[in-house]
């Protein structure tokens, strides 16, 4: 249900005084500031994009009008900012793009926001209907509205200045409710400065109400997960980051602990309960998930991050011979059976699902066997203290235990800094070294592994909560965005960019096979100096060859809250290929020329 806004405040857009101009003509409003009322009703208070034909002047008039306007060097980062500040902040966030190839720049972070269930909403400006259409050939000519769609949850389009409030009301509720996702919003050009009667324009605005419902578990489905619960000997909670994004973190807690299940977080949902957590099995990850018995999947899917559910990681080639069960917690009743049986689907909106879960159980609920978690415990500690003798290296070049030790004890130091984290071997590692303390102060590569969300996430991380972050970027990964390091000294941000640099994608040591003069293609300039880009714009950059140099400028500049860059020189021979997926690189052929 939605009300219309009855009693605006707005002022005069004629630039007279409201009583004058309402003597002399009826105020009048435009789709600049249709668009711009619209987002501040529902409380959205900050725009991601790049200015340009057609919207440079929608950027300069929310700025004006007291939006917080952050402007980027190439529309993908705005549309990961943007991503990342959905799953932040439960808001869609916003991305404004400039025709044809703004708007294909910010798909990819369309796509992605959606692949990974974040809201947001791409506003992009279009050419004319009635040129696109015939196909005349336009100024940054594109049909946008059917090209998004495959990439998103909807795509709507708005022709008229008094469909702007529904237009931006209907973004918002798809973006948000259900599994959230990205939305596209299409704004032809002619749209900004058709006029209307102000007050009729007013009238015209939606304020959503409760735009992500929730959605109350049926009584037999929560009787039935728990019944499939009470028999489990080896019970495993599996966190995902639809769980850290449902901000239902109390309640997580409570469930974890109130049963004493041993619990597993994805890389996004660390810190929903601190990794240091006692009934954290993450470091005895590959145990549990053969040896489970029930997996209770908390706004996590069963896709390839998880193996599908099957195979070996899962304890077998069948898991249904090892009688291994699963309960599903998921928003989408659509994800259940997707890749394995789900005996017990519990659909419905995290916080319900697990409130519904913990009055179930109530005070009776008999803890797993000692045998089970005794087990874990022993496979923790010995995996633990094997980690703690090579997280104490201190070989120079670093290799990436002795640089993620060393970034490790910095975020122990400040469990409130935001981790950002992409790259092959810098992901892989940094998930399972860097402990996480707090909800949410985790952000990576996600469903997709996808490189490049690094500076977007990383500037919407310090807009949105403007605590610190540090971005741990392997240097290719860190290429795919790296100019918003300018993004990042214009606005101050207290962002503070490691990149491992070990020259080239995954190592630095491939060699041409032909003895040609061209690299091989994995490998860059050898001993780039990354710390000099941050320079070049005000920023501060530091290179860092031992644990020791790296900690210490890491502290400072989380101290400071200054954008910093630290070079961190990694080992080139460092690394494996692809990192942990290696298995998912096709195998060569053995063809004889
Ligand atoms: P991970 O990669 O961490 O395993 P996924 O992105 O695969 O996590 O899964 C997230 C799941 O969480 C999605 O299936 C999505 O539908 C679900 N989800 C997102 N928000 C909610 C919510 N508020 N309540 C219930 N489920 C949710
Ligand atoms: N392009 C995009 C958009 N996403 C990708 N995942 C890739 C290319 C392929 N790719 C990976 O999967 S990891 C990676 C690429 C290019 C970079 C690995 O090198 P790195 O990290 O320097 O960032 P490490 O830590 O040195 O391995």
């Amino acid at each position: 249900m939605s009300t219309v806004l009855d009693n605006p405040t707005a002022t005069s857009r004629t630039g007279k005084p409201a009583a004058a101009a309402a003597e002399a003509a009826p105020e009048q409003t435009d789709g600049f500031h249709l668009v711009i009322d619209a987002l501040k009703l529902n409380d959205i208070d900050t725009i991601y994009g790049l200015p340009g034909i057609p919207i440079t002047d929608l950027t300069r008039l929310a700025q004006a009008e007291g939006m917080r306007v952050i402007s980027f060097r190439h529309e993908q980062n705005a549309g990961n900012a943007a991503a990342a500040a959905g799953f932040l902040t439960q808001k869609p966030g916003i991305c404004l793009t400039v025709s044809a190839p703004g708007f294909l720049n910010g798909l990819t972070a369309l796509a992605n926001a959606t692949v990974n269930c974040f809201p947001m909403i791409l506003i992009s400006g279009s050419s004319e209907r009635e040129i696109v259409d015939l196909q005349q050939g336009d100024y940054e000519e594109m049909d946008q509205l059917n090209a998004a769609k495959p990439f998103c949850k909807a795509a709507y389009r708005v022709l008229h200045a008094q469909d702007i409030g529904i237009g931006i009301a209907r973004a918002i509720r798809t973006a948000l409710s259900g599994r959230p996702g990205g939305v596209y919003l299409d704004l032809p050009a002619k749209l900004f400065s058709q006029t209307m009667d102000a007050q009729a324009g007013r009238q015209s605005l939606i304020k959503v109400i409760d735009p992500a419902p929730r959605q109350i578990p049926a009584p037999d489905a929560v009787k039935r997960a728990l019944d499939v619960l009470a028999g489990a000997r080896r019970p495993l909670i599996l966190l995902g980051k639809g769980a850290a994004y449902a901000q239902a973190d109390d309640a997580i807690r409570t469930l974890v602990e109130k049963t004493g299940i041993p619990y597993l977080p994805m890389s996004m949902a660390k810190g929903l309960l601190p990794d240091t957590h006692a009934q954290s099995a993450a470091a005895a990850r590959s145990y549990v998930l053969a040896e489970a018995d029930v997996v209770v999947l908390v706004g996590a899917r069963l896709n390839w991050l998880l193996s599908h559910g099957k195979g070996k990681t899962w304890g077998g080639p069948d898991p249904q011979k090892l009688a291994k069960q699963f309960i599903q917690i998921d928003i989408s009743p659509t994800e259940a059976d997707s890749n394995v049986p789900i005996a017990a689907p519990l659909i419905g909106d995290i916080g319900s699902c697990v409130s519904a879960l913990l009055d179930g159980i109530g005070n009776q609920w008999k803890k797993p066997p000692a045998e089970w978690t005794s087990a874990i415990a022993e496979r923790k500690d010995k995996n633990l203290s094997k980690m703690a003798a090579q997280l104490a290296q201190q070989a120079s070049p670093m290799n990436f235990h002795g640089a993620l030790g060393a970034i490790r004890d910095v975020v122990k130091s400040r469990p409130d800094a935001i981790v950002v984290n992409e790259g092959a071997n810098t992901l892989d590692f940094a998930r399972s070294i860097v402990d996480m303390y707090e909800p949410r102060k985790r952000l990576d590569c996600g469903t997709w592994g996808i490189m490049g969300i690094g500076m977007g996430f990383a500037v919407a991380a310090a807009v949105t909560t403007g605590k610190p972050v540090i971005a741990i970027e392997g240097d290719s990964a860190f290429g795919f965005s790296g100019m918003e390091v300018e993004t990042i000294c214009r606005y101050q941000l207290p962002v503070c960019v490691v990149v491992f640099n070990n020259n080239g994608v995954y190592k630095g040591t491939d060699v041409n096979p032909t003895g040609g003069a061209d690299p091989a293609p994995t490998v860059f300039v050898k001993d780039a100096r990354y710390d000099l880009l941050m320079e070049a714009f005000g920023g501060k950059g530091v290179v860092a060859t031992s644990p020791a140099e790296l900690k210490r400028a890491l502290q400072e500049a989380v101290a400071s809250g200054k954008p910093t860059l630290i070079n961190a020189v990694i080992d080139e021979t460092a690394g494996t290929e692809s990192g942990r997926i290696t298995s998912l690189n096709p195998q060569k052929a053995a063809i004889n020329k």
